[in-house]
């Protein structure tokens, strides 16, 4: 593949039957909670966002939380976060696997919707657990933070999209019960550019895409967003410009070779992309708030 203008290629729309059903499940559950918690990816904030629940006119609070925080580039999570106050929203920072003080957070929760309540009107307390249900794109870490929350870790985690399949409560100490659910795309991912940026954060499968475009698209994006040569790890003797050229030069680099003596460009690709995901590349953010304009 040789062209950089992705949007000759058709989209995958790639929207199975079982998300299709867990968005279903997601909006009967909806009605249950008392407290939406979003995750949302802190190298794309809005990319990463469901369109869906955007548009949701909640009668209770709505809360984001840009999970992976430590993958991304902190200038970005911060001008990020101005992004979000300026529009009289909330955003929370977090590395899921790392957070320190989780009963803090689960407190906060807590108290957010106790306020709401009493902002409502409502006289009488609260008699049943506090119910929050973690909503969010496949792989962002639902279930690492509920894991991270819950002391016994019920539910299961993976670093491929996916791994929840149903809706799950999950009961906390303080009188508390979160509610974990498989992560759900939507159905009108309609740019190729969207869909491809989806992959890259491993919201979607590379199988689906295609690996080779995955990893182009990465070296593309890569060199737009980042303030300096973010291969510079990679040790190449030179860097092409063409991203199909620029993994046939990790190939020979890393000895990545086909019978033949050709550059295995796809497992080049797959090795950009774990380096990528495990931050050993850096820590990039790949959404930048000044292309936001929208609300
Ligand atoms: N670097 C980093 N990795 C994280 C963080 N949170 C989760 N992960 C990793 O992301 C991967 C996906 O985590 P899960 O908790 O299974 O994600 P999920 O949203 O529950 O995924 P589905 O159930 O497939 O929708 C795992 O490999 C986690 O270790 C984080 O804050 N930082
Ligand atoms: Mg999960």
């Amino acid at each position: 593949m040789h062209s950089t203008d992705f949007n000759i290629y058709p989209l995958t729309g790639w929207y199975p039957g079982h998300m299709l059903k867990a968005g279903r499940k997601m909006r009967e559950a909806l009605k249950l909670v008392d407290l939406l918690v979003e995750l949302v990816d802190a190298r794309a904030p809005l990319a990463t966002r469901n369109p869906w629940l955007q548009t949701l006119q909640l009668d209770r609070p709505h809360l984001l939380v840009a999970n992976k925080a430590d993958l991304a580039d902190s200038r970005c999570s911060s001008a990020w976060e101005q992004w979000f106050k300026q529009r009289q929203k909330q955003i929370y920072f977090l590395d899921s696997r790392r957070i320190a003080n989780v009963q803090a957070l689960v407190q906060l929760w807590k108290q957010t919707v106790l306020e709401e309540r009493k902002a409502r009107g409502a006289t009488r307390p609260l008699l049943r657990p506090v119910r929050i249900m973690i909503v969010g794109v496949p792989n962002i870490g639902k279930s690492t933070l509920v894991n991270r929350l819950h002391e016994k870790k019920r539910a299961l985690v993976g670093p491929k999209p996916g791994v929840t399949l149903q809706n799950q409560w999950i009961p906390l100490r303080d009188g508390v019960e979160l509610l974990d659910t498989p992560g759900v795309l939507w159905p009108s991912i309609s740019d190729k550019c969207h869909e491809l940026l989806l992959t890259v954060l491993g919201n979607i499968k590379d199988e689906v895409v295609g690996i080779n475009m995955v990893a182009e698209y990465l070296i593309l994006k890569l060199r737009e967003t980042a303030a300096s040569d973010p291969f510079v790890k990679l040790d190449l003797p030179e860097s092409p410009a063409l991203p199909a050229e620029f993994l046939a030069a990790l190939a020979l680099r890393r000895g990545l070779l086909l019978p033949g003596g050709l550059p295995d460009c796809e497992r080049a690709a797959v090795a950009l992309l774990k380096e990528f995901r495990n931050g050993r590349l850096g820590r990039y953010t790949l959404q930048s708030p000044q292309e936001c304009t929208c609300e």
